[in-house]
């Protein structure tokens, strides 16, 4: 494992340049920030996983017939979506507009956003030669998202907090060995157990590649980075700890990346909760399943970061606002246990057919009952 934790010096080459005057970052107050630095803030931040987007109908103004791949290259479209869930709903952060497989595009994979199915990828990698031919992602190759992330923050209230975001390695390999979205991800298990060899080797790659895509994203100017591992609540927690957990560690350690807060995020992720926030992280994210007071022990010391299920959403006003009351009620216990903190979000994305008025009502709700 030594080989894959010390691996790729040109990575962290560029940080002696960086500084929060060279990448342009704001300075660091507002709510979000207040709170996942353990300060606490005014008001319990909020923001919403997926709030950019597909529930929005402005969003598919902005959208028309551009394709997903376009519009994340695209910086002014992708600017312009990040902020429409800000302006419209008054949350605390704002959540990059782009999507996990965006680096492995512009490093010249060949995949495709389908709609209503996800990311498919035309050549799985599942071999050897898949492995060896896997690109390298150069900075030069990001010069849309930078301009992105630029523009954003140049508009966006400097109390706001822009977080920027990747897939975590297991996550990006899934689909990369599947070949798009997979229910069982039975080839990349197979992989990861029968080539252990080859899998570090493929994961190795990927963290390089996320860990390119996350320092652009902080040169520019986020303030705060998430890791998605959606998927990772498929695996056992040995094979997490063994296989995995070092590749994600890796890239929470670069020094660029963790110059900002870190949230690590799963879903199904309840038992690996303690390995996810070993791996580096300052935030946990906590999936709908297990009560954040549950969650704190497993935890301890960090900020917690959850976890309405998505579908409570679609609950009469009465049962939306207990649950919301709930969360938060959890939330206090949480910090009675020792947690530093707590960020209302939910347990996964915005559903599609969300009513936007109710991410604005739960929005408002929460920043009310939670006032300093
Ligand atoms: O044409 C479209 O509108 C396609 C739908 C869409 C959108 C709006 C996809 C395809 N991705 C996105 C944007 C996106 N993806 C964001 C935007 C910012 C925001 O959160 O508001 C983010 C953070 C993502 C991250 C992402 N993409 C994740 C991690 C988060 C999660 O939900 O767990 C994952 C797993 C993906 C893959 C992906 N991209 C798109 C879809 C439909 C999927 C899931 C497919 C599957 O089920 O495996």
């Amino acid at each position: 494992m030594d080989g894959v934790l010390n691996s790729d010096v040109s990575l962290t080459s560029r940080s002696g340049e960086t500084s929060a005057a060279s990448t342009g970052r704001r300075p660091g107050t507002g709510p979000y920030l207040d709170e996942v630095t353990g300060r606490g803030g005014a008001h319990t931040p909020v923001w919403f996983m997926r709030q950019a987007g597909r529930s929005l109908p402005e969003y598919k103004d902005v959208r028309g017939s551009s394709t997903m791949l376009e519009a994340c290259f695209d910086p002014a479209m992708t600017c312009e979506i990040t902020l429409q869930p800000v302006r419209r709903h008054g949350v605390d952060a704002a959540i990059f507009f782009s999507d996990i497989v965006i680096p492995l595009a512009a490093a010249g994979i060949d995949i495709d956003i389908v709609p209503g199915v996800g990311p498919v990828v035309a050549q799985p990698i599942r071999d050897e030669a898949g492995v060896a031919a896997f690109p390298e992602l150069t900075p030069d190759r990001l010069v849309a998202i930078e301009e992105a992330v630029r523009l954003i923050v140049a508009e966006l209230d400097p109390a706001v907090a822009l977080i920027g975001f990747a897939g975590a390695p297991f996550t990006l390999a899934s689909y990369l060995i599947e070949g798009g979205p997979s229910k069982n991800h039975e080839h990349t298990k197979s992989l990861m157990r029968s080539r252990p060899e080859l899998w570090n080797e493929l994961m190795s790659k990927i963290a390089d590649l996320t860990t390119v895509f996350l320092r652009a994203q902080v040169t520019a100017g986020v303030d705060a980075i998430q890791l998605f591992d959606s998927w990772a609540g498929a695996l056992t927690q040995r094979d997490y700890r063994e296989l995995v957990m070092p590749h994600s560690s890796r890239i929470f350690a670069d020094e660029l990346v963790s110059s900002v807060p870190r949230t690590h995020f799963g879903v199904g992720t309840g038992e690996l909760l303690g390995a996810m926030s070993e791996a580096g992280a300052d935030v946990v994210g906590v999936d709908w399943r297990l009560p954040l007071d549950d969650a704190v022990s497993r935890v301890p010391g960090k900020v917690l970061q959850g976890n309405l299920d998505p579908a409570t959403l679609f609950a009469d006003r009465s049962a939306l606002d207990a649950d919301v009351r709930r969360v938060l009620d959890e939330a206090r216990r949480a910090r009675d246990l020792g947690a530093r903190g707590h960020v209302f979000n939910l347990g996964h994305g915005v559903l599609p057919s969300t009513d936007p008025a109710v991410l604005t009502h739960v929005t408002e709700l929460v920043h009310e009952l939670t006032a300093r």
